[in-house]
């Protein structure tokens, strides 16, 4: 094969970059009508207030899902005082750049919410800092002793640091971009197997990320790459041959089938099968009225 030869198969040459970069059009893909160059809000919203303490503005998105999944487990251990409303914000209306949520999270993604049990009130965006703000506000799912509670964090930030190379480098290219660029699937497929590799070698020595504990670290990663290991992002559990992590499969499987999860995964959901969506959730009586049916 020749130099150009090989070029060509992973390079479109239909574009020079300019000196400067100007927004002359949409980029195309799935959320072209949401990107933009600027920060800041482009209209003004109110955000909605209800009765309890923590007011969580958010979507199920796998980032949004981690914190209702932990708002259910503090539940299901029987932390009253972790009643909590959960508004939906719609990312593909641009919900997220109204004044009320550029307010409290000026990077304009959620998951986002306020404490209202403090005074004055606490503003928190960042789905891991709320993990870690919630595990220290009610001491739980936290390890307590140092190095449990170290090996917690560092698989923390390590999911943080890793899912965008997952969702927007993997899950863009192979799913939502216009059109498939083979240098930029390879370049990314190759990461996100590879993040999958260091998951499965990990979890063949321990129950959970941290050890034998379930914390906050398993419910960020879970939400992430348990979901691609149980084949529920991009439709492409064939494609990264999610079966063959068995160790991640195991995992994957024994924290879905915490009833917590399921909850959590329902909440502020408006897509997917009906029975599992939960758009707003107020009270732990509103999953009455939706659920799937078993
Ligand atoms: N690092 C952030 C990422 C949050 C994030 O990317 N949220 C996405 C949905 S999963 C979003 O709100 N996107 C809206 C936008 O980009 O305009 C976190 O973990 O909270």
């Amino acid at each position: 094969m020749t130099e150009s030869e090989s070029e060509s198969e992973y390079m479109p040459h239909d574009y020079t970059p300019p000196k400067v970069w100007t927004w002359d059009s949409e980029s195309g893909g799935k959320f072209a009508s949401i990107n933009r160059p600027t920060a800041g809000p482009t209209h003004e919203k109110k955000l909605p207030l209800g009765k309890h303490p923590h007011q969580l503005y958010s979507l199920a998105t796998p980032n949004g899902v981690k914190v209702t999944v932990m708002f259910e487990e503090l539940l299901a251990r029987g932390f009253a005082d972790a009643e909590y409303d959960a508004w939906l914000v719609d990312i593909s209306e641009g919900d997220q750049f109204g004044s009320g949520f550029v307010e409290i999270n000026p990077n304009s993604k959620i998951p986002a919410m306020v404490d209202h049990s403090t005074e004055p009130s606490t503003r928190l965006f960042e789905s891991g800092a709320i993990l870690l703000y919630l595990a220290e506000k009610f001491d739980a799912f936290l390890p307590t002793d140092h190095h449990a509670r170290t090996e917690c964090l560092n698989w923390l930030f390590w999911q943080m640091g890793a899912a965008p190379y997952l969702g927007g480098g993997f899950g863009h290219f192979y799913a939502y971009a216009p059109e498939p660029i083979k240098y930029c699937i390879d370049r990314f497929t190759m990461e996100a197997k590879r993040q999958l590799d260091v998951l499965d070698r990990h979890l063949a020595h321990r129950e959970y990320m941290a050890g034998g504990d379930y914390t906050i670290a398993d419910m960020a990663i879970w939400a992430w790459y348990g979901q691609l290991a149980l084949g529920r992002l991009y439709d492409a559990a064939e494609f990264l041959q999610v079966d063959t992590y068995e160790n991640l499969q195991r995992w994957s499987k024994a924290i879905d089938e915490r009833p917590a999860v399921l909850r959590g995964r329902m909440v502020n959901r408006p897509f997917g099968d009906p029975a599992m969506q939960l758009h707003e959730r107020h009270d732990a009586g509103d999953f009455e009225t939706s659920g799937p049916s078993t």
